[in-house]
């Protein structure tokens, strides 16, 4: 596509509840938008005026991963953005998939490097009418909707919170771990809901492998898995710890890229991965390491980061994929957010639809844009 030039929009959307994992609370989710304006070929290869959106989903503090957003908003200005209008200058065609490889002098930083990529894919899949379903190649029209539940203050608390959600039809419960929060909880939800409830938790890389007897002992309550229970760079020591557990491991932190999940798998430290766009690069890369576990026989499914409709669109879009065989962490925009800037996905009979319009389907709507801005900055190419 030919791009003209980038917004980015920051807008501040308050959370219905505060939001507690292992590395801290979320009471405001602090979003970072981009809007892509240019010109893109149509179905028949005409350049045609398009408009694309992608959603940062980087949180606040470099708590869960190295990226913060206020860094990713700099990033973007100063190297991201810079690094395509210069390819574009030099004649290269700017695609979604050539993207990754024009900002690959910049080292790391997927997060922002997706949301870029994920603006772009949007632009050229309105050009042509495509919906992002499509692109993918899914068929499907609904994806199975699972809730990430927060560390609360009491464990009545947490029963009355799950039993909200069990109520609204989510299929499937994630509770959020840590050393002092984790066997009572999975012990209380276990007893209330039952062996039937579809249940995980989640430690964000709280625990270590001296804590491998503790965690030996989630065995007993029969969940679907744990996510990311020690550190990022921990590859090893979770092929150790997968070793002394029933419950199968999942990565979340730890897969980075489609190559440190061959890395995983190869090592035996991953049973499931637990596949966040953003943390990976993009969407491009998401769906190369669905079909890298698809070809392993791993179970994969789709991660949340309290996406903002536009990217719980694309996330619902990628979990049709037939590789995605657990429910993500795809929930209605009422888990988070009281109005979203797009219209609000909702559940229906626990699964949430995929969007069918061109590109990501939804956008936002100027008004919620407007109520919720910080601010913007275009940058020209
Ligand atoms: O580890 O999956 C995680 C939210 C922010 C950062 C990390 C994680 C999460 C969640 C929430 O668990 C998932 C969601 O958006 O519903
Ligand atoms: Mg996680």
């Amino acid at each position: 596509m030919k791009i003209e030039s980038v917004e980015l929009l920051r807008v501040d959307l308050p959370l219905v509840a505060p939001f507690t994992t292992s590395f801290g609370t979320q009471t405001i989710r602090r979003a970072l938008l981009l809007r892509v304006v240019g010109k893109a070929p149509d179905a028949a290869g005409e350049l045609v005026p398009v408009v694309g959106w992608g959603e940062c989903v980087c949180l606040s503090d470099p708590y869960y991963s190295p990226e913060y957003l206020d860094g990713c908003a700099e990033l973007m200005r100063r190297y991201l953005l810079p690094a395509l209008f210069a390819a574009q200058a030099d004649g290269h065609e700017i695609t979604a998939e050539t993207t990754a490889h024009f900002l690959r002098r910049v080292i790391g930083n997927p997060i922002a490097k997706a949301a870029v990529e994920m603006a772009i894919l949007d632009a050229q899949l309105r050009g042509r009418s495509q919906s992002l379903a499509n692109y993918f190649g899914v068929t499907r029209t609904m994806v199975p909707s699972g809730v990430s539940v927060g560390i609360m203050d009491t464990i009545p608390e947490l029963l009355d919170t799950v039993a909200g959600y069990v109520d609204q039809g989510y299929v499937r419960i994630k509770l959020k771990i840590k050393p002092g929060w984790d066997l009572a909880p999975v012990r209380a939800v276990r007893e209330r809901f039952g062996e039937e409830l579809l249940l995980q938790v989640d430690a964000n890389a709280a625990y270590s492998l001296v804590d491998a007897p503790l965690l030996r002992r989630l065995d007993d309550y029969g969940l679907l898995l744990i996510e990311q229970p020690l550190a990022d760079d921990d590859l090893y020591q979770h092929a150790q710890l997968a070793r002394m557990l029933r419950t199968p491991i999942c990565l979340d932190e730890s897969i980075v890229s489609a190559k440190s999940a061959a890395d995983a798998i190869a090592l035996g430290a991953v049973e499931i991965i637990n596949i966040k766009p953003a943390r990976v690069g993009g969407y491009l890369e998401a769906r190369k390491i669905h079909d890298l576990a698809q070809a392993h026989g791993k179970a994969v499914w789709c991660g949340g980061m309290l996406e903002t409709g536009l990217g719980r669109a694309a996330n619902a879009a990628l979990a049709g994929l037939s590789g995605f065989t657990l429910p993500g962490d795809i929930s209605a925009s009422d888990r988070f957010y009281t109005e979203d800037i797009t219209e609000p996905f909702k559940l229906e009979d626990g699964q949430i639809r995929i969007p069918t319009g061109p590109g990501l389907g939804v956008e936002p709507i100027p008004e919620m844009l407007a109520k919720y801005s910080q601010g913007s900055v275009t940058v020209e190419a």
